[in-house]
């Protein structure tokens, strides 16, 4: 398996995210990667590589452009506003809701800060665009790879991207790598790509950007929105619009889930993918439904990332893997190694 390798993640270091009225340190640390490249290290799952450049043509088929200028210019705006500014990491805390105006751009850093998110969660720093940036060209230069041939890649993605929506960032996450890989996977020459999200937390932003296409089906089985992040969307009627009906689902599962419960769901989604017989297949791979993690609920145990793996290859599908979640930093290269090992044990 091709492993894509971001050398610029480190340039998001962020310092606090909002939680329960306090700022308490990020959960999304550079070290969660440190971790899998350590985990490589010791159990080569195959040849690391450097990502391409990507252009702003390439990230603007899934981003608006001004979504994609607001993140450019973020930091100098922060800085603008206040030298001091530079010691401090940005978080937004004013957002337009319902019966706002949503179709103005205001001129104040500040507002649009909350015009381009949904939670107080995900700081940026000076080196964030460039890392989401890098991360972003991960994922599109796995996508080609296995577009040209290959049989799968991991995209090491830091900042992760499966809460990133077309214009607006969140859950840690700033440009959706997953989308642009089966964008990638498209122009590649896919004519059908499934995206199948196995992260703790669903997948909202990939489920927005597909929701009325359907030449890309989107999956993810995750905690219930109704006690679980991101909460605004999750629900298992949520099915597409327009051109894209039926090419949604979602399997919401109760925080507390057990692993059995969640491979038989794992199953149904397996099954849904097969149905759709996709040209190739993106796995959203977040590890956060390890029994471990700290701020998610389902429990599976680091074996059962091996069982994760086959049951992916079992689709037989040319497959990029994108990073997500995962919060138990230290399990958290073992844990990915584990899918990338499970997985081509049923490749071969
Ligand atoms: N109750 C990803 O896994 N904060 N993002 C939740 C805990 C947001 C997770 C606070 C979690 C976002 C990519
Ligand atoms: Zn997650």
């Amino acid at each position: 398996m091709r492993i894509v390798h971001n050398p610029d993640h480190r340039l998001h270091t962020a310092r606090h995210e909002m939680y329960r009225g306090r700022l308490v340190p990020c959960h999304e640390t550079p070290d969660r990667l440190d971790h899998v490249l350590a985990a490589l290290q010791q159990q080569p799952a195959g040849p690391l590589c450097l990502p391409g450049a990507v252009s702003d043509e390439t990230l603007a088929v899934v981003h608006r452009p001004g979504y994609l200028a607001f993140l450019a210019g973020a930091w100098d705006d922060w800085v603008a506003l206040d030298p001091a500014n530079a010691a401090l990491d940005i978080l937004p805390s004013v957002w337009p809701v319902r019966g706002f105006r949503h179709d103005v751009v205001p001129h104040h850093f500040a507002a649009r800060l909350g015009l381009y998110s949904f939670d107080a969660g995900s700081p940026m720093v000076a080196g964030t665009w460039a890392a989401a940036r890098a991360g972003a060209a991960c994922a599109v230069t796995a996508a080609r790879a296995v577009a040209a041939g290959e049989r799968s890649a991991l995209a090491l993605t830091r900042p992760p991207g499966h809460h990133a929506g077309p214009d607006f960032f969140g859950g840690y996450c700033f440009l959706n790598n997953a989308a642009l890989a089966a964008q990638a996977l498209r122009e590649g020459g896919a004519a059908r790509v499934a995206v199948l999200d196995v992260d703790y937390h669903h997948g909202n932003g990939t489920q927005t950007i597909f929701y009325d296409r359907d030449d890309v089906l989107t999956v993810s089985l995750h905690g219930d929105p109704m006690t679980e992040y991101p909460f605004f969307l999750g629900h298992a009627d949520e099915r597409g619009e327009g051109a894209g009906v039926g090419g949604n689902l979602n399997l919401p599962l109760p925080r507390g889930t057990s692993a059995a419960t969640w491979f038989d769901t794992l199953d149904h989604a397996a099954q849904a993918v097969g149905r759709f017989q996709p040209d190739a297949l993106v796995v959203a791979l977040g590890v956060d439904t390890f029994e471990g993690d700290p701020i998610s609920g389902f429990h599976l145990r680091s074996a059962d990332y091996l069982r994760l793996g086959e049951r992916l290859a079992r689709l037989g599908l040319p497959t990029v893997f994108t990073m997500e979640g995962g919060y138990a930093v230290a399990e958290v290269g073992v844990h990915v190694v584990n899918v990338l090992h499970g997985f081509e044990a049923r490749a071969r």
